[in-house]
């Protein structure tokens, strides 16, 4: 009774230009520094590295509207779609290790590209919904979800550098967990398209484990689809993950996070993971990075078959005296 053979595919996204503060484009290279390699491979998981995606510098990224680093967000998440379509297609479990979550545009669409449609989990505090014209930030991380559903692709407008991009996701394959700080035109979105989503309420009344089974049990309904998890680091307490560029109060535990890796991993449809929002430079302390790094190490052992009972090799044998 072994776990199956996996194998990660892991793209480094150092990228921050969908937000506006420095430092998360360092997530890939601390989150590689504290093992991730040798702990997935402790697991019995071949790992894959393709290294770092290198993004050009857009001289000339004026703001359009609102909306900041248009072309280079574009840019970013084409060369993103490509290498995540190809890590699938070399038959791994793809891990985008970001960078902010504006890459989730191009992990998704070159996800669907290699195997088709998809059911997403959204882990997250906020909701990333916002669309071009309904954010008040202008950061294109608080919109990823928008430019993704076939449902908004009317209320999207033509984008410089984003003419690749089709939408490929349909509102009622995407569940949303861990949600508390949602804009006003972002809940109407929810509602609109009826988009099943567990906030924090949802988590306190229900548990995490009967938050889970819903899930699952909602998704598949739709059939087995392969499952995107885009895991932004926040959705988690800050007092466990406060390195993060919007950390909010009253998060998800480090058990509740772990959990629904654990119950992802055990479904078998886990496709392709992101793991973004680790901000380095967004601790007061170094042990805040630690702590955040380390549960984000943690987030991606769930997503490969660590259990917390404790697992060995399956030609593991005991010494003989
Ligand atoms: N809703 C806000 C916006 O649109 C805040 C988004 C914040 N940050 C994230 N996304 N980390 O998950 O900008
Ligand atoms: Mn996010
Ligand atoms: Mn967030
Ligand atoms: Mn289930």
């Amino acid at each position: 009774q072994h776990p199956p053979a996996r194998s990660a595919g892991i793209v480094g996204a150092p990228f921050s230009k969908g937000q506006s503060r420095g430092g998360v484009e360092d997530g890939p290279e601390r989150i590689r520094a504290a093992g991730l390699q040798r702990r997935l491979q402790q697991l019995g998981c071949a790992v894959k590295d393709y290294g770092n995606l290198t993004f050009e510098d857009m001289s000339r990224d004026e703001p359009m509207g609102l909306l900041k680093s248009v072309r280079a967000v574009g840019a970013a998440n084409q060369k993103l779609s490509q290498a995540v379509q190809a890590a699938k297609e070399d038959g791994h479990t793809a891990v985008v290790l970001g960078g902010d979550h504006s890459l989730a545009i191009g992990s998704i669409h070159g996800h669907s590209a290699a195997v088709g449609e998809l059911s997403v989990v959204w882990v997250d505090a906020h909701a990333d919904i916002n669309t071009p014209l309904t954010t008040y930030t202008g950061n294109i991380h608080g919109q990823p979800v928008s430019y993704l559903l076939h449902e908004l692709r009317s209320k999207v407008p033509v984008l410089l550098n984003f003419s690749w991009l089709k939408p490929c996701v349909s509102a009622a394959d995407v569940v949303f967990i861990g949600l508390r700080d949602v804009d006003p035109a972002e809940h109407y979105i929810l509602k609109m398209l009826g988009v099943k989503t567990f906030s924090m309420s949802e988590v306190d009344q229900l548990g995490v484990a009967r938050v889970m089974e819903e899930t699952c049990d909602y998704l598949s309904a739709r059939g087995k689809k392969p499952i995107h998890l885009s895991y932004d680091i926040d959705a988690i307490d800050p007092s466990v993950a406060p390195a993060t560029g919007t950390p909010v109060v009253g998060g998800l535990t480090y058990r509740e996070g772990v959990y629904i890796t654990e119950h992802l991993c055990q479904t078998g449809l886990l496709s392709a993971v992101d793991l973004v929002e680790v901000n380095p430079l967004r601790g007061q302390t170094e042990e805040d990075v630690r702590s955040t790094v380390s549960t984000a190490i943690d987030l991606l052992l769930g997503c490969f078959g660590r259990v917390r009972e404790g697992n060995h090799l399956p030609d593991y044998r005991l010494p003989e005296p």
